[in-house]
């Protein structure tokens, strides 16, 4: 089961299901103390919740005729870092200086784990991501989100674009929050596809693509059976001495990273795909 967060061409946010190219809307205001798509996901059974709340009487809108939004209400959004080889290996190259403790960082029991986002800095469906305008290296980040209620039970799925400019962190780690935090840093979508719903860790793949003038520039693939840490491990770590009473947003690292000679620039499309979930499309802006 998908859920998603949708405006209605009246204007109208409301949550509604995905399926079959529709958006099946539910029918909240039947539920007490239900009103936003997190009220839903946070539910003791969410499956349950959404079959209650849709009827034949429910708004049912093929997809193309609504806008979908970034499926976030008030969640923070935490990102982890350095889960996959090719992330350490890029990293030690941009980083000479501190290329040990991405090594370190890669093996280390304690994850690498840093704050990313608050929901108004995130981009949905069709929205701009940025790049930032002191930043000249700039990549996409594509990784798989873990939807998180606030008791840290994995609730659901989305895709996250974790936005990252490479030459500032590269020129000291201590600028990772400026290389990483900033409007429109973070893309989220385009839906949630329920745990139950989603295929078993090994059988996710990713798969990244960048066009240029229609010109595609840049393809790359990876399959969460290369990260080194399990969903488990990361999620413990991020509930240390932390409280998240809206729950959060998790994404879990990036197994694809461009060759280094590659720079995001404005205009660029970044389409990201993760099987179980769908499509996340996202054009690149630049502030002049
Ligand atoms: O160490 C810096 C951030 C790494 C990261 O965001 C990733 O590996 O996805
Ligand atoms: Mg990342």
């Amino acid at each position: 089961m998908q859920l998603c967060k949708a405006q209605l061409g009246s204007g109208e946010v409301r949550v509604g299901a995905v399926h079959e190219g529709h958006v099946r809307f539910l029918d909240l205001e039947d539920y007490v103390g239900l009103r936003t798509l997190s009220d839903v996901l946070h539910a003791d059974r969410p499956a349950s919740v959404v079959h209650d709340c849709i009827d034949d009487a429910s708004l049912n809108v093929p997809l193309r005729e609504v806008t979908l939004l970034a499926p976030i209400d008030q969640q923070e959004i935490w990102a982890a870092g350095v889960t996959y080889k090719r992330s350490r290996e890029a990293r030690e190259r941009e980083s000479v200086g501190a290329a040990r403790y991405y090594d370190l960082v890669y093996t280390a029991s304690r994850p690498e784990l840093f704050f990313k986002a608050t929901p108004g800095r995130v981009a949905g469906p069709g929205d701009r991501v940025r790049i930032r305008r002191d930043s000249r290296w700039s990549v996409p980040e594509p990784e798989l989100a873990l939807v998180l209620n606030p008791h840290l039970k994995l609730v659901g799925f989305t895709i996250g674009n974790d936005m990252s400019a490479r030459d500032i962190e590269g020129e000291n780690p201590l600028y990772l929050p400026q290389a990483k935090v900033y409007d429109n840093c973070c893309a989220l979508g385009p839906v949630i596809t329920l745990a139950e719903s989603m295929p078993a860790p090994d059988k996710i793949a990713i798969r990244l693509t960048i066009e240029r003038h229609g010109d595609r520039l840049f393809d790359g693939s990876t399959s969460i059976a290369e990260m080194a840490r399990s969903f488990d491990d990361l999620i413990s770590w991020l509930g240390k001495d932390n409280s998240f009473p809206n729950g959060v947003i998790l994404l879990t690292g990036t197994g694809i990273v461009p060759p280094d000679t590659f720079a995001l620039a404005p205009g660029d499309l970044v389409v990201i795909d993760v099987n179980g979930i769908g499509r996340l499309t996202n054009l690149v802006e630049q502030q002049g």
